[in-house]
């Protein structure tokens, strides 16, 4: 048993047990949030994502610190320097940017290798960087659980329930909130620690998520997570 936190979640509130808790920050890196990252690369505008959803992130980061919760786990997509775990399709297919600006290319100097791991651009944005103890996970895809531990790390650790924050939402959080659902874990989405570069498929995620009576879990707005209520 032992404490749980009060969520006013939708469809439905949503009684945590915070042992068997984790928090899941999907991707909050500079590929995303910064110019001269990926995302920037794929041809989106990057920057209103910090504003939208690092605030958000960084109250749940600071609160999720002082619970005692199961694990908090940080994703990165980042792919090999020879990019051997990156397929085709996304380093050169018919979709791709142009050749400058794919993965494994340098578009800023100071970014280094795009969605490369150890490039500064694949780094943390300071606002959500892991601390000692907190566990982080490399991923080559948009699922948190394709070709990773993922699964075992939540398993080892008793994991029941995600709070699941991070970037960008209808991409690499609402792939991953799915394949976790199909694995068991209740997951909670936290709206305003969450961002897209197309505000609408945002919305339609949220909706998505707690449609059919929470087909694919929760969702909460950041100042409704009580987590002392007991
Ligand atoms: C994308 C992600 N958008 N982290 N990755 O390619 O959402």
């Amino acid at each position: 048993e032992g404490p749980t936190a009060k969520l006013n979640t939708l469809p439905k509130p949503l009684s945590l047990p915070l042992k068997s808790t984790a928090l899941l920050c999907i991707d909050f890196q500079k590929d995303f949030l910064d110019v001269g990252g990926f995302g920037h690369a794929l041809g989106n505008d990057v920057t209103k994502l910090a504003d939208e959803c690092l605030p958000g992130a960084g109250k749940l980061l600071d609160a999720a610190r002082k619970l005692p919760l199961a694990a908090i786990i940080h994703t990165k997509e980042a792919h090999r320097e020879d990019l051997a775990d990156c397929c085709e399709m996304k380093l050169c297919g018919p979709r791709c940017p142009p050749e400058d600006k794919r993965i494994g290319q340098v578009m800023v100097e100071g970014m280094g290798r795009l969605l490369v791991d150890g490039s500064p651009g694949n780094d943390f944005v300071d606002a959500a960087k892991p601390l000692d103890g907190e566990i982080v996970v490399p991923k080559p895809g948009k699922g948190a659980f394709f070709m990773t531990g993922l699964n075992e790390i939540l398993r080892d650790k008793g994991v029941s329930h995600l709070i699941v924050c991070g970037v960008t939402t209808e991409v690499c959080v609402q792939t991953t909130m799915r394949e976790a659902n199909d694995r068991g874990y209740e997951c909670v989405l936290v709206e305003d620690a969450t961002a897209s570069y197309i505000p609408k498929f945002k919305a339609s995620v949220i909706e998505m998520v707690r449609s059919q009576g929470g087909i694919v879990g929760y969702t909460v707005e950041q100042a409704e997570v009580h987590w002392s209520g007991r």
